[in-house]
């Protein structure tokens, strides 16, 4: 018995253990940026092939598009697993294209609306009677915006979409290729890009958010970690796709950079963050990104779009014209290649016709049910009423 005990108990861990988190963080920054270096020396592997964006090959080729090429998200998942064996299904949106070109606005929109979309979805299987078993919860957690350190802050853009984005996703801004900021620089870059957050009034992710309900007095530690995050914002990182493993374990596995003077590692806490921002992200506040996501941002958005059907116009930014939405239907989320998103904008068409039917039928199917609850409240309380009138005509009651 003890014997089955035992082993039921290893079971028991290593099912656990075999279901990975699923979790999924976009990536946003300008043409050349360094998001698929970053992507790559975020999860230490080579996820995106760096040479593949460089330009729109010809069939990205869109003569339709004010841009004059099909801009897309790409999405590719990786899976991650820790040394305590804690295993996690990382999607990754990438943004290769944007901020190429004048108009902006439909790639706003394309980003935009790829976030707000994985919210529709599960909207609509949270209201299915009979839920799908197979439905993978493609919502993001967090969104990483790169931030061209110019020496001026944040761009006109930068401020238009992160001010859309904080609304709808945990945003953390981040400056790139922080090797290439003397240190002076770097200060001054950070403080310039906190001081137009504030002046723009763009509620970037609060490691110490209310929400979190974080004690100073008696977790006081937890209170100083989430001080520490908030004052690293935005974090400052370097990246490199060129790896070295050594058969000597006391240089082992390295991701660094080359230098006319020599090798610095990416993970060198004096030159960059995405050590931290990778503990941070992946292991320390991966929870509270999810939770975040699913208690606040959705909810607040789940509340708007059951009560308000422009949803899909915010602060008149996004063209009354609306122009298609682009996401692809593809839920196989376990690709480990990347793909275009993108679907034919016919279909996008199609696809948001039905979303919004489908959204429609949800909120008529609440207020039928309200309706009824209410009509079986009455007749309750007209029962309750014709009772107390009986009653009070047979004496049984005293006046
Ligand atoms: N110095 C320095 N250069 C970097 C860093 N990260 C990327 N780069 C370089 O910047 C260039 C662009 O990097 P990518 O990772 O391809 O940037 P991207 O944003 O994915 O570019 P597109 O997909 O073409 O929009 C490459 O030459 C990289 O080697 C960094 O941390 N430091
Ligand atoms: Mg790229």
């Amino acid at each position: 018995m003890s014997d089955y005990i035992a082993s039921s108990a290893a079971l028991r861990k290593k099912k656990t253990l075999k279901k990975s988190i699923n979790f999924s963080v976009m990536v946003v920054g300008g043409s050349g940026s360094g998001r698929s270096t970053f992507i790559n020396s975020l999860c230490d592997q080579q996820i995106v092939d760096i040479s593949a964006n460089r330009l729109p090959g010809p069939q990205e080729f869109d003569p339709d598009s004010p841009l004059g090429f099909l801009f897309q998200l790409r999405r590719s998942n990786v899976e991650l697993e820790d040394n305590e064996g804690v295993r996690i299904s990382l999607n990754i949106i990438d943004t290769p294209g944007f901020g190429r070109g004048v108009e902006n606005l439909s790639q706003f929109e394309v980003i935009l609306n790829y976030i707000k979309h994985q919210y529709d979805e599960i909207l609509i299987e949270e209201s299915k009677l009979k839920r799908n078993p197979r439905f993978k919860d493609g919502r993001v957690h967090c969104c990483l915006y790169l931030v061209e350190a110019t020496g001026h802050g944040l761009r006109e853009i930068d401020v238009e979409l992160m001010k859309q984005l904080s609304t709808l996703v945990n945003l953390i801004p981040v400056i790139s290729k922080s090797d290439s900021l003397t240190e002076t620089e770097l200060q001054l870059n950070k403080r310039l890009i906190r001081e137009d957050l504030t002046f723009y009034g763009i509620p970037v992710y609060d490691f110490n958010d209310e929400f979190f309900q974080i004690d100073k007095e008696s977790d006081y530690e937890s209170y100083q970690i989430a001080q520490y995050l908030n004052n690293s914002v935005p974090f400052a990182v370097m990246g490199s796709n060129k790896v070295i493993d050594s058969a000597d374990p006391a240089t082992g596995h390295r991701r660094v950079r080359e230098y006319p003077w020599g090798l610095v590692d990416v993970d060198d806490n004096a030159v960059s963050e995405l050590s931290v921002l990778r503990n941070t992200l992946l292991i320390s506040h991966l929870n509270d990104f999810k939770e975040y996501t699913h208690e606040v941002l959705y909810e607040n958005y789940r509340a708007q779009a059951l009560g308000n059907d422009d949803r899909y116009e915010t602060d008149g930014l996004i063209d009354s014209n609306r122009s298609p939405i682009s996401y692809s239907r593809d839920q196989s989320q376990f690709d480990a290649v990347t793909k275009p998103l993108v679907a034919d904008s016919y279909l996008a068409r199609e696809e948001q016709i039905r979303l919004e039917e489908e959204r429609l039928r949800v909120f008529e199917e609440r207020v039928q049910s309200d309706l009824l609850r209410k009509r079986q409240e009455l007749e309750e309380r007209e029962k309750e009423l014709a009772d107390i009138e009986r009653r009070l005509a047979s004496g049984a009651i005293d006046v």
